[in-house]
């Protein structure tokens, strides 16, 4: 049976995406850094999850030492910009995600959340969008921080099946991108995917469906027929 929901946080729960981009340059604008990405710069190196890991790979693409910058301090900074940028407000949920996730807790699922972001940001994020704390809303909640390997690495929703206590076959995941997809899937998961602005031409071959997003699924009822028949 359908008993939980567990949904990826950037471009599946809201469009940040570019909020992100934005804290980025402006982190690096402020450290003297003269980096800026552009869309299409983004939408590479976006394909590396974790905003540590980008950094790095942008340092590679320059032919910088990876020791030449302190990477966890400037990622720090850029996390410190995206929460204020969040609370400056203005930054919407997808079509349908609120009352998905309010139908599913009345339905008796539980909501998680399975997340390459830093914690701070989810935080952030629900207080901005959902006008609540994460925890509040979300019982559990697992971070790339917390797990070795990030996605497409089954490891985030392997820890968050884990503190569900629930087998993969009784949860769907919510994505929008290929990594989050592969991520999921390697899980045992199956894996709606809503794709978002920078993951349209992503491949999503092995996606239980794919919809613009979550109002195209038909209602609480319509998803428990997508888990895989035992
Ligand atoms: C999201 C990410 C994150 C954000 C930036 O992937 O890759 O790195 O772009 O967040 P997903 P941090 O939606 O698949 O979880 O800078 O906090 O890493
Ligand atoms: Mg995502």
């Amino acid at each position: 049976p359908l008993e939980a929901l567990i949904f990826d946080v950037d471009g599946t729960l809201a469009e940040t995406e570019e909020l992100h981009r934005r804290a980025f340059n402006e982190t690096f604008a402020k450290e003297g850094l003269d980096w800026n990405w552009s869309r299409n710069d983004y939408r590479r190196l976006l394909q590396t999850t974790g905003g540590k890991k980008r950094i790095a790979h942008h340092m590679r693409d320059l032919s910088l030492a990876s020791d030449a910058i302190d990477i966890p301090a400037l990622h720090r900074a850029k996390t410190d910009r995206y929460v204020r940028l969040m609370g400056d407000g203005g930054l919407q949920l997808r079509p349908g995600i609120a009352g998905l996730i309010a139908t599913a807790c009345s339905a008796g699922l539980t909501v998680a959340i399975a997340t390459t972001t830093s914690r701070p940001n989810v935080d952030a994020l629900c207080y901005a969008c959902f006008g609540a704390p994460a925890d509040s809303l979300f019982p559990v909640i697992a971070c790339g921080d917390e797990v070795a390997a990030k996605k497409p690495a089954p490891d985030v929703y392997e820890l968050a099946l884990k503190r569900l206590h629930i087998a993969p076959e009784n949860a769907l995941a919510f994505e929008d991108s290929s990594n989050g997809l592969r991520s999921a899937d390697a899980a045992g998961l199956a894996c709606i995917v809503t794709p978002s602005v920078y993951t349209g031409d992503d491949d999503f071959t092995g996606a239980e469906c794919v919809v613009p997003d979550v109002t195209h699924l038909g209602g609480i009822e319509a998803l428990a027929p997508l888990l895989p028949t035992p």
